[in-house]
């Protein structure tokens, strides 16, 4: 198959791009080095040492044999964007190519437009190119679970059934998103809804939880093809930070008291997901969505993991419970359903399972590279209601965790 991936040279768009390519698909990607511009306006960078996109490319033919074609350009631009679906022709797109961090959104206006204009137009841009050249392609969306926020009844996968005033109808479920990151996913389903529905094109909406992991079976193929790992405050996911801050002697940056639960996956899964949509594509006309996590776990959850793990390999983790810089609630119910990735063959590997040994042990390989500096956070989400109000002080992490009062 064809399959072009947007956002080929990040965390995610990488390892699915060298695991289509070893499949036999016929692989390109996009990008414009946004994510490396981004770490350098912010002083961050990954802690793996991941190479230039021209080495990255050579070496994976030099140990397959195999191509991956690369257009270098933003999807801001319709010329861009359109002449390399119109080229390529592809009969799948896997869009990663958008900015992933709530917390940049959040560092002041101009990013808060920034993310918008970049997540917003590059889809809608994606939307009109395929309705022009390609309108038998498979859009395969990242979203976000966080769309949906954290509401007090059962999550259902993107669609819910409603009686009101003794009628019915399907309708997308309410979307209650916490920073304006989410609210750009919330604005490409929308989109990519109308899309379908009036042009008939075919999409799947992953509403996707947390990732976590470094390595995929292609990634470690060879140094030269290893994946980007963050951990700083904007780029880096909880478990992620977490592992290489039991590494470097930071005691684990908490936010709250720590009830706060999301759905999570690991990396080799996200890949194994995108894989069965793209192989069991919807029909035309409406869009089709999967919740895409196998567990849940709160932050108190993951940090007492990471520090049971930790203390195996002789580190003494410390967990502290920092002020919680976002607006969200830090102890609510959390049920989203996510069969359907299951029920089409999805086997998930679960975060128990040595995969947290087997990332301390990689973070500590590269730990002369951890920038100590930027992991305790410093964004904030600004005045919220009551329990979440956030007042601006400098960042002390509590002697006693806090208990969870409700
Ligand atoms: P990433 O930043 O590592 O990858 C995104 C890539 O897209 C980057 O390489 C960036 O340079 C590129 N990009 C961004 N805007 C672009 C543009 N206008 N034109 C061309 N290229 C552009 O992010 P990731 O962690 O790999 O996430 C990929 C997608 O998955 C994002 O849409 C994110 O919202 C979604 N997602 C990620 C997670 C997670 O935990 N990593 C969870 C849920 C959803
Ligand atoms: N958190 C901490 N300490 C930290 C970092 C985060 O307690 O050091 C807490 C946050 O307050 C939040 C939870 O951990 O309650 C998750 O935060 P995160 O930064 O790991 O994830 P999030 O901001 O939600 O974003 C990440 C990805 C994003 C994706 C989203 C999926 O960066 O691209 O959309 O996960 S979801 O969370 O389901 O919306």
């Amino acid at each position: 198959m064809r399959v072009l991936i947007l956002g080929g040279d990040g965390y995610l768009g990488w390892a699915t791009a060298l695991r289509f390519s070893k499949q036999g698909h016929d692989v390109a990607l996009v990008d414009n080095f946004l994510r490396r511009r981004m770490h350098l306006e912010r002083g961050t960078d990954s802690l793996t040492p991941i190479h230039r996109l021209q080495e990255r490319l050579e070496a994976w033919k030099e140990v397959t044999g195999k191509t991956i074609t690369a257009f270098i350009g933003d999807l801001q631009e319709w010329e861009f964007t359109s002449r390399v679906i119109k080229e390529f022709r592809p009969e799948a797109i896997v869009h990663y190519g958008e900015i992933p961090s709530a917390p940049y959104s959040m560092i002041d206006v101009h990013h808060a437009v920034q993310v918008h204009q970049n997540n917003v137009n590059g889809t809608l841009h994606v939307l009109f190119a395929m309705r022009d050249y390609v309108p038998d392609c498979h859009l395969i969306k990242l979203g976000t679970m966080g769309e949906y926020g954290t509401p007090n009844i059962d999550i259902e996968e993107g669609w819910i059934e409603v009686e009101h005033n003794g009628r019915k109808d399907t309708v997308p479920f309410p979307k209650q998103p916490g920073s304006f990151y989410h609210l750009t996913k919330v604005h490409d389903s929308d989109n990519i809804i109308f899309a379908c529905k009036i042009w008939g094109l075919k999409a799947t909406d992953l509403n996707q939880g947390v990732v976590y992991g470094i390595d995929t079976p292609e990634t470690v193929l060879d140094e030269r093809l290893i994946n980007r790992f963050d951990y700083d405050e904007c780029f880096g996911t909880y478990l992620n930070r977490f592992v290489v801050q039991a590494v470097a002697g930071i005691p684990l940056t908490v936010y709250g008291k720590g009830g706060q639960t999301r759905g999570m996956l690991d990396i080799r899964d996200t890949l194994a997901c995108v894989e069965l949509a793209m192989m069991n594509p919807p029909k035309g006309g409406r869009m089709r969505v999967f919740n895409q996590l196998t567990e849940t776990f709160s932050v108190m959850d993951v940090a007492t993991l990471v520090q049971a793990q930790g203390a195996k390999l002789g580190l003494n983790v410390q967990i502290a419970h920092y002020e919680n810089p976002r607006w969200e609630l830090e102890n609510h119910y959390y049920n989203p359903k996510h069969s359907k990735l299951i029920e089409l063959g999805l086997q998930p590997h679960f975060l128990a399972n040595t995969l947290v040994d087997s990332m301390i042990e990689r973070v500590i390989q590269y730990q002369d590279r951890i920038i100590k500096d930027e992991i305790v956070p410093r964004i904030r989400w600004g005045s919220g209601d009551a329990e979440t109000k956030v007042t601006i002080r400098e960042y002390e992490p509590a002697t006693e965790p806090i208990p969870a009062s409700d």
